[in-house]
């Protein structure tokens, strides 16, 4: 369950007084931002929101809401969200971790928090780095990177986020950029969603990897290379004169021209965000000979971890009284002969 009651803030409401340790021009302020104006829309209540992040510089985040918040350790972030969550269930949940962060050392606990499917929203800040140990490459660096880490190139094939989250078994994929006006969009819709909501969040590290995203995140002068996904609405772009439709012998996804507005005739695709064969084919297109494709691409939710567990507890518990002593009591029990000499 995501805040129960719904009350009044202001995104003041949600300001700390902690001296920000970001760079000046960090795409994180804009995230914070972001976040800071969509929860009093939300009507989320600062007393039953947490904030649980990992390391890195987008894990500093909790410090930055004005909110309960567990600065963690790295890559454990989904551990800590996930016994917060059993503890109780009511408590609305951001887990905020980055592309080192949930994909490096976190990677095997960021699967399985995906896969258990505890109700939460998970903000991953993709910059393409490691930004807090001074710009080493990350498993999301693309091909040719340089780094200290990797001072002639890199040559690893980079992870996909929102590619990773699907095969994990999430039941909500979603992707912003930090700039963007529709960033809040994406945000309310994850919390709306009932189940681990996997968002990707592009992310300007101005100091070590700056502007890789610019292609489709500049401010000004990229809107027609993005693809801003709508559930039921046609996949359109470039000012709706490009479009997406399927290549059915081949059975992917194809670019189309569309003529006089005529959607339908060029044969593109209606979104259906609970469509998990298209959200498999969304996550994986190359952007490049593809726009790149936002806002929520997929959204079926299914019961969570935590109504299962408690679900379970109470079955396992019914018509039976808790009975501390008559536990400590059962099985092998012995007295403890206090006049026995201890062995020399
Ligand atoms: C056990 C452990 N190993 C390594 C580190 C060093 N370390 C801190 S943050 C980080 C990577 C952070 O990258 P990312 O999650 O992308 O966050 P960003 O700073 O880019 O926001 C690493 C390797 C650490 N703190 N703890
Ligand atoms: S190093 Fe990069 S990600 Fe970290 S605060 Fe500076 S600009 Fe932001
Ligand atoms: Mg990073």
């Amino acid at each position: 369950m995501n805040a129960p009651v719904k009350i009044e803030t202001t995104l003041k409401d949600w300001e700390t007084d902690q001296e920000v340790r970001w760079c000046p021009g960090c795409g994180d302020y804009a995230i914070l931002k972001a976040v800071q104006r969509t929860l009093p829309q939300l009507g989320a209540d600062p007393a039953n929101t947490v904030f649980i992040s990992g390391i890195g510089c987008s894990s500093r985040f909790p410090y930055y809401v004005e909110s309960y918040g567990f600065h963690t350790i790295h890559g454990r972030a989904p551990a800590f969200a996930t016994g917060a969550k059993l503890a109780n269930p009511d408590l609305d949940i951001w887990l905020v971790t980055g592309d080192g962060d949930g994909l490096s050392i976190g990677g095997n606990h960021l699967m399985h928090v995906l896969r258990r499917n505890v109700n939460m929203q998970i903000m991953l800040f993709n910059n393409e780095i490691y930004g807090l140990t001074k710009g080493q490459a990350s498993p999301t660096s693309r091909e040719g990177t340089k780094s200290p880490s990797t001072p002639i190139g890199s040559y690893d094939h980079p992870a996909r986020p929102a590619a990773f989250a699907l095969g994990a078994g999430a039941r909500f994929v979603g992707r912003g950029f930090d700039v963007s006006k529709h960033l809040p969009d994406v945000l309310k819709a994850a919390h709306a969603h009932q189940g681990a909501a996997f968002i990707e969040i592009f992310q300007n590290c101005i100091v070590y990897n700056k502007d890789v995203f610019n292609d489709f995140a500049a401010p000004k002068g990229a809107e027609d290379q993005q693809l801003w996904l709508e559930n039921g609405k046609p996949m359109l772009f470039a000012k709706d004169g490009k479009g997406i439709a399927l290549d059915r012998d081949k059975l992917e996804l194809k670019v189309v021209d569309v003529v006089d507005g005529d959607w339908e005739a060029a044969g593109v695709i209606v979104h259906d965000v609970t469509n998990r064969s298209i959200a498999h084919m969304l996550v994986e297109m190359p952007f490049g000979p593809f726009p790149m494709a936002l806002g929520v691409l997929y959204d079926d939710p299914r019961p969570t971890f935590e109504a299962a567990a408690m679900a379970e507890k109470a079955a396992a518990s019914q018509g039976k009284e808790a009975n501390l002593a008559k536990l400590l009591g059962k099985g092998q029990t012995w007295t403890v002969d206090g006049t026995a000499q201890d062995p020399v």
